[in-house]
C-alpha cells in the first residue's frame, strides 16, 4: 500500500489552474487526466475536452478512464479514442509531470488508480464541483455552485492561449455533453443562467444539441423496455401515493436480457405521478462478493409552491449504509429483497408523516 504523501492544498483560481497546465513542460512527463470510475457525461466530457486543448498546446497528455463506459457515451466525437482501464490493472502508468482529476475529489471514486494518485498528490490538480472529496492534492479548484464540472473546464480552457482552439471540435460537444448530463438536459434545479449561457455559446460553436440528445439519451439496449415493464409491475405506493417503490430481482434482469447498467433512469419514472414526492428502486445484485446485496436508489422532487416540503433522500439513504444528495441518493442492504422493500416502505412512512 502506497502511503499518501501529505500535501498542503492550494486553492487556485481558474486562471492560475490554466497557467499551471500551460507551464507544465512537455519533456517533464505526461499530464495524466483522470476522473471517477464509471464516468458519466460530465466526467468523460471534461477529460475529452481538456485532453484535446492540451494536445493542441503541444503537451504530452495521457487520458485514462476507469470503466465501464456506456456505449452511448462512446458515441461522443473523440470518446472512442480515450483509453479505458477495464480490468483494474493500473500497471505501466507513467511517472507524471502532472495529474489532473476532474469531476471528483474522492479517493473512493478512483477505483484501481487510488494508490497511483495518492503517490503523486504533490503534483495533482483537482477541478471539481462536489464538496465531498477527501483527496488533498497540491492544487485544486472546487466550486460547488457550478452545475457541472464542464462549466469549470469551459472557463479554464478559455484562459489558455489561442492555439488551444477551445472552440473547435471535439471540445464544444464534449462540454455540452457534460453540462447537459449533469443538469438533466437543463431541467434540474442546478440549471443556472451560466449553464444556459454556456450552452448557447457551445451551440454557436457548432454543437448539434438535438443529435447529441439522440445519441446520448435515446440509445438504450433492446432489453431496456422489458426491464422497465418489470420494474413498473412491482410498483407500490405509500398511502396517498406520496412515495413509490419498485424492485428488480436477479431473474428480472435475466428474463429481460438486461444488465444492472440498464436500470439507469428507471428510478425516476414514478416521479411523473403528481402526488409522488419521492421514489426508490431496489435491485438485487450478485457482483458485490459472495452474498446477494440489494442496492437502493432514491430520488425526490425539488420543493415547489404546490409541495414546499421536499423530502431529503440523503437522510433516507443513510439508513441503508449510503448517502448522496437531497434529490438523489443511494445505499445498500443485505436484507432479502421483500424485507428490504418493507424497510424502505417504512422509511418513507417515517419521513413523510
Ligand atoms: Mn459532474
Amino acid at each position: 500500500m502506497t502511503r499518501a504523501c501529505s500535501t498542503l492544498t492550494a486553492d487556485l483560481t481558474l486562471q492560475a489552474a490554466a497557467d499551471l497546465l500551460e507551464g507544465t513542460p512537455a519533456d517533464a512527463g505526461p499530464i495524466v487526466l483522470l476522473t471517477h470510475t464509471k464516468p458519466d457525461g460530465d466526467a468523460l466530457g471534461c477529460v475529452l475536452a481538456l485532453t484535446a486543448v492540451l494536445d493542441r498546446l503541444g503537451k504530452a497528455t495521457r487520458p485514462l478512464l476507469v470503466g465501464p463506459v456506456s456505449g452511448a457515451l462512446l458515441t461522443l466525437p473523440g470518446a472512442a479514442d480515450l483509453p479505458v482501464l477495464t480490468n483494474g490493472d493500473p500497471h505501466g502508468l507513467p511517472e507524471p509531470a502532472r495529474i489532473v482529476i476532474v469531476d471528483t475529489a474522492a479517493s473512493s471514486q478512483l477505483g484501481s488508480l487510488v494508490e497511483y494518485v495518492h503517490a503523486h498528490l504533490d503534483r495533482t490538480l483537482v477541478i471539481d464541483h462536489h464538496l465531498s472529496g477527501d483527496l488533498a492534492p497540491a492544487h485544486q479548484h472546487i466550486d460547488p455552485d457550478a452545475p457541472a464540472c464542464a462549466l469549470l473546464i469551459a472557463q479554464l480552457i478559455r484562459r489558455l492561449p489561442r492555439e488551444a482552439a477551445s472552440d473547435q471540435p471535439p471540445v464544444p460537444s464534449a462540454l455540452y455533453a457534460g453540462l447537459a448530463s449533469d443538469t438533466g438536459w437543463f431541467r434540474f434545479s442546478n440549471t443556472t443562467p451560466a449553464a444556459f449561457r454556456l450552452a448557447a455559446d457551445l451551440i454557436e460553436q457548432g454543437v448539434d444539441h438535438a443529435a447529441l440528445f439522440c445519441d446520448l439519451e435515446q440509445n438504450e439496449r433492446p432489453g431496456k423496455p422489458a426491464l422497465i415493464a418489470r420494474a413498473l409491475a412491482s410498483l407500490r405506493y405509500t398511502p396517498g401515493s406520496r412515495a413509490a417503490i419498485m424492485s428488480l430481482r436477479l431473474e428480472d434482469f435475466a428474463q429481460a436480457g438486461a444488465t444492472p447498467a440498464d436500470t439507469e433512469g428507471i428510478v425516476n419514472l414514478p416521479l411523473d405521478v403528481g402526488p409522488v414526492q419521492a421514489t426508490a428502486l431496489l435491485t438485487e445484485r450478485d457482483d458485490d462478493g459472495d452474498a446477494i446485496t440489494v442496492r437502493v436508489s432514491f430520488r425526490s422532487k425539488p420543493p415547489t409552491p404546490a409541495h414546499p416540503d421536499a423530502l431529503d433522500v440523503a437522510a433516507l439513504a443513510a439508513r441503508f449504509d449510503g448517502g448522496g444528495h437531497a434529490r438523489a441518493a443511494g445505499g445498500r442492504t443485505l436484507l432479502a429483497l421483500p424485507d428490504a422493500v418493507d424497510a424502505v416502505y417504512q422509511a418513507f412512512i417515517d419521513a413523510l408523516c
